[in-house]
């Protein structure tokens, strides 16, 4: 006899609603097919240096009081209560420090002092600021935005940074560019991958990109704080891309390069997977993932435990359509 065991889609195992991390399964599958498996799994996380109280204590990992943000009227309600930060600063896709959605102790070794983010490309004024120019130069505002993940998982957090057109301003894009290439910190001894680091071609850096209108749209932010505090290294510190109609993957961490350019950029998920990951990536429930559907969402959190979700429908553009549905028509 066939059982046929069936259980509400909240209890999906994480590698039924995870497509990165099926990526990686998948990639892992292959390439012990191919018979060069050597040393595929043993390379994790483990290998990066963090303490044994970090383990123990996410509070030590939330960064710095940062005072001064001033709450932008226009983003203090995203329609759904803020996510605890216990559970969105424990629960992270950064693939560069593991495979698992625990990567909290393991991004603890990314060094984030002295940091500089280079603007090049084709501006006028191309200009290498460190973390104060960038935090003195532009006003710091706090945003409450919605977040989706493409597996599903959604949030809400309070973002403290400044809007990706004040940088714009700053360097002044030529009229030549139409893209704008996002890079994020790598180093291969720093950063042990998902296990998986000795498997060639993977794209590190993990790049991300968006055209010159969309970075221009008032939406389009550039975090250094959340909760009140400086970003945490797991959430992409000391400076991360915010772009809260499109699907999470798009806004890479721990920037270091912005680079202003004429045709649109080779990214990470893109360059893996095109079918599954487009370089536009809107935040969309008709468009279903190639796997599975995007129509639904789960919050993270709830009050029993981490991973009980609570669905919610998928809204086009996040909910942010009066923002961006124009760039789009
Ligand atoms: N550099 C880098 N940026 C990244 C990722 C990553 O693996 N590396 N993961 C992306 C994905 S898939 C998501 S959903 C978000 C998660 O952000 P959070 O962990 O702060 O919630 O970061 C995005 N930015
Ligand atoms: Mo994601």
């Amino acid at each position: 006899m066939v059982f046929f065991h069936s259980r509400p889609s909240w209890q999906l195992s994480e590698s039924q609603v995870t497509p990165e991390r099926m990526f990686w399964q998948r990639r892992r599958f292959m390439k012990s097919l191919i018979g060069a498996g050597v040393g595929l799994a043993a390379a994790s996380a483990g290998s990066c240096q963090r303490s044994k109280a970090m383990d123990a204590d996410l509070s030590l990992t939330l960064g710095e009081p940062l005072t001064g943000a001033t709450l932008n009227s226009a983003f203090t309600d995203a329609g759904r209560p803020p996510t605890d930060q216990a559970f969105a600063s424990s629960y992270n896709n950064y693939y560069e420090f593991g495979g698992s959605k625990n990567i909290w102790p393991a991004a603890q070794a990314l060094p984030t002092d002295p940091w500089t983010l280079e603007v090049t490309g084709l501006v006028k004024t191309p200009t290498t600021f460190d973390l104060d120019d960038l935090t003195q130069r532009f006003a710091l505002e706090e945003r409450i935005y919605r977040f989706r993940c493409v597996e599903a998982w959604a949030m809400v957090v309070p973002w403290i940074g400044f809007p990706m057109k004040a940088l714009m301003a700053a360097v002044e894009p030529t009229s030549e560019a139409k893209f704008v290439k996002f890079t994020s910190y790598y180093d291969p001894e720093v950063c042990p991958g998902p296990g998986l680091v000795s498997v060639r071609g993977l794209p590190w850096p993990y790049t991300e990109g968006l055209t010159v209108a969309e970075m221009a749209n008032d939406l389009a932010f550039f975090a250094v704080g959340i909760y009140g505090r400086t970003l945490p290294k797991q959430h992409g510190a000391p400076i991360r891309m915010v772009t809260p109609w499109k699907y999470g993957f798009k806004g890479a961490k721990a920037i270091v390069k912005i680079e202003f350019v004429a045709e649109q950029p080779a990214t990470y998920w893109n360059t893996l997977a095109p079918d599954e990951y487009k370089f536009e990536a809107n935040v969309d429930p008709e468009v279903p993932h190639p796997r599975w559907s995007q129509a639904k969402e789960r919050l993270l959190g709830a009050s029993t435990a981490q991973f009980a979700w609570e669905e919610q429908p998928t809204v086009i553009y996040n909910g942010y359509g009066e923002y961006v549905a124009g760039l789009y028509a």
